[in-house]
């Protein structure tokens, strides 16, 4: 039986100086009482909206941080730290810069900021970009990580210190043009297959997050490389048909560990707009579809975080009310989420 999550009534928008979506929340354990967050910064453009997401063209990134009581998340407000990561600063990147997150690296003391954008060739790839406070400024390195493709990096901390980045989107992220989970080289990007286009077909099973472990150094993925992700359904135990548009991947991954143990890997389902969530016993999975997150928002995308706040669970989203429904114009708002 799927288990929906409940969440509270809306936070007003974080900010409203700027356009926002895409929310990584973290709470640093030696900043217990901030929330950072990472979103992009969404942008005005002239760009016809596509299925391919073209009308995403932000070129900067904005850390916002918060903080508020528990029973006071509707009047939550955040801070804009100013501009973190310009495009402009990246020597590999032309254009699109989507979804980032960050990590700590506890053994440095530095803030890692993991972004996907278009690189000289047009193909999405991930970047990192290192500083010494949570709200950056953040230094890029000169290449993009090796190995590395599609959108939506999400970084996850485990207990023992062990850095993942997850990763991956379908449609205008490009992850169905890949013929390997590991890439090798030019060969093994399929072009026929850039746009909105996924696989689909009797017995034909959905495209997988992919998932990388980090070195520690968290600049490149470890020598073991990346993964693929398996979703189950819990009914067969199979991994989610391509077909099943509900419950099968399309991007913004986010990795959480529950107070059990667990591990709680959620998603969005992009054409039919919910938040969705699986659970497993590691970080690499396997995860066995629970239930909703989040319901479709105003906007064609949705996109989230979930973060432990002073003992209770929150979701950072975003929606467009605030621009009347221009999809591309998002503000990111929070929730406090039940289980
Ligand atoms: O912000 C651009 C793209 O829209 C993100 O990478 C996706 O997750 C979707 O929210």
């Amino acid at each position: 039986m799927p288990t929906d999550a409940k969440t509270s009534a809306p936070s007003a928008p974080l900010v409203t100086h700027i356009y926002t979506a895409d929310p990584s929340a973290h709470v640093f354990p030696h900043i217990p009482d901030t929330i950072y967050i990472y979103p992009s910064h969404d942008r005005e453009t002239d760009i016809t909206f596509n299925d391919s997401g073209d009308q995403y063209d932000m070129t900067d990134y904005h850390v916002i941080s918060t903080s508020f009581a528990p029973d006071a998340v509707t009047t939550a407000q955040g801070v804009d730290h100013g501009v973190a990561l310009s495009a402009k600063d990246v020597p590999w990147v032309s254009k699109q810069m989507w979804a980032p997150d960050a990590a700590y690296n506890a053994q440095t003391g530095k803030y890692h900021l993991f972004f996907p954008a278009r690189d000289k060739q047009g193909r999405f790839r991930l970047g990192v970009a290192v500083g010494d406070k949570p709200e950056g400024p953040f230094v890029p390195q000169p290449e993009p990580m090796q190995g590395s493709y599609s959108i939506d990096p999400a970084s996850f901390v485990d207990e023992d210190g062990s850095c993942y980045v997850y990763f991956g989107g379908i449609w205008g992220g490009e992850l169905q043009c890949y013929k390997k989970v590991q890439p090798e080289g030019e060969g093994d990007f399929d072009e026929s297959q850039i746009g909105p286009k996924e696989p689909s077909g009797k017995g034909v099973k959905a495209l997988g997050p992919r998932v990388g472990r980090l070195r520690e150094d968290m600049l490149e993925f470890d020598a073991e490389g990346v993964r693929e992700i398996k979703i189950l359904a819990p009914e067969t135990g199979e991994e989610i048909d391509a077909d099943d548009h509900e419950r099968r991947f399309f991007e913004a991954s986010w990795l959480h560990r529950r107070e059990d143990g667990k591990y709680v890997f959620s998603y969005s389902t992009g054409d039919t707009h919910f938040i969705c969530y699986a659970v497993g016993d590691g970080p690499l999975g396997p995860f066995t579809y629970e239930g909703k997150l989040l319901e479709p928002v105003v906007g064609w995308t949705n996109h989230h975080s979930v973060v432990k706040y002073k003992g209770r669970w929150f979701v950072f989203y975003h929606d467009c009310e605030l621009s009347k429904g221009v999809s591309h114009l998002r503000t990111v708002r929070v929730r406090e989420v039940t289980w």
